[in-house]
């Protein structure tokens, strides 16, 4: 990236009333870089309405953001639950490519309030046939490991001081969007090193992340173990199994049980979801990349998907089976190559 797009970026905002928000049941990562987003624009512009609104958080975000209100008394975490699009001129989706992944496309009718958004974001991003990200103002870099470090590259850039409660959630989000350091680069430890300035002390973020484990999700686990299928492709185990919820943590549990890639499918509704986690070294070695798997598998079943190359989802309406064969056979390809 260059200091030159992010300078577009910020002289196309001046004087204009700006939306903020991130995909659909907020995440650590989603909900500080909405809140970093927000205090950077509140320094750089003087006087400029500055909103945020969420729908859903997931149920770790909302624990998250209870102890952190308490530790941060003077930090003002409020955000808007419903709003009036055609009150605004822009409105920013962050950690997400995709308005179809915000509540925007459901609630609030973002094509037909003819506002313009820009994408922040670290996914794949997709870009044929993808009117969504045509937006040459838009954010999107692959190679960051979370939404947090591309705002806190906004900062360095214009050198604006972080307060405390932004440094935590910045810190929070990139530990969690990294495995805790598991998918990070020598950029992600030393922005962690930064941030915590010798006054935030790491274990005390990762006691604040720490979440009880709730009994569905203990039963959930267990379920998926029993139900896994193993698939061997030369050296390589692939395990499919089936839950109703917790997809992606019984993808991961998958991995540490020795699984070189995770697939766990379900149903929702009408909706068939399908999660998958492959092994970093195994994406490295081979080039496997999950995220653009399931993007391409997308538009084959017009449902939605995407992410990164060792984790990635994919929702549509399509049966399971048909899509799981698809899935399988593109992972088979890029194994045997
Ligand atoms: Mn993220």
């Amino acid at each position: 990236m260059s200091t030159n797009e992010f300078s577009v970026f910020l002289a196309y905002l001046k004087n204009k009333k700006i939306l903020i928000t991130t995909h659909d049941l907020v995440d650590i990562d989603g909900l500080a870089s909405c809140y970093g987003l927000k205090y950077f624009l509140n320094q750089y512009f003087e006087n400029q309405q500055v909103s945020i609104i969420f729908s859903d958080l997931s149920k770790p975000t909302k624990e998250f953001m209870k102890k952190l209100c308490r530790k941060f008394l003077n930090f003002n975490f409020f955000y808007e639950k419903s709003i009036n699009l055609t009150d605004f001129n822009v409105c920013l989706i962050l950690d997400t490519n995709k308005t179809s992944q915000t509540a925007l496309d459901r609630n609030f009718e973002i094509s037909e309030s003819k506002i313009p958004f820009i994408f922040i974001d670290h996914h794949y991003l997709e870009k044929k046939n993808n009117l969504d990200t045509l937006n040459p103002l838009n954010l999107i870099f692959e190679n960051f490991s979370s939404t947090a470090e591309i705002i806190l590259e906004l900062f360095e850039r214009y050198n604006l001081k972080l307060t405390p409660p932004i440094r935590f959630l910045i810190a929070a989000a990139i530990l969690t969007d990294t495995g805790y350091f598991r998918y990070g680069n020598n950029r992600t430890i030393k922005n962690v090193s930064n941030l915590l300035n010798n006054d935030l002390d790491i274990q005390d973020i990762k006691l604040l992340l720490e979440t009880e484990v709730e009994l569905s999700e203990k039963i959930a686990k267990i379920k998926g173990l029993q139900r896994v299928g193993l698939y061997r492709e030369g050296d390589y185990l692939i395990g499919i199994t089936n839950v109703s919820s917790y997809g992606s943590n019984i993808a991961s549990m998958l991995i540490k049980v020795g699984f070189d890639i995770g697939i766990v499918h379900s149903k929702e509704k009408l909706e068939s979801i399908i999660t998958i986690r492959a092994k970093k070294n195994l994406c490295l070695r081979t080039g496997l990349h999950v995220g653009k798997i399931l993007e391409e598998i997308s538009e084959y079943c017009e449902g939605s998907g995407g992410g990164h190359d060792g984790a990635a989802s994919l929702t549509c309406k399509m049966e399971v089976k048909n899509i799981l064969d698809k899935i399988i056979e593109k992972i088979k390809q890029v194994l045997n190559e």
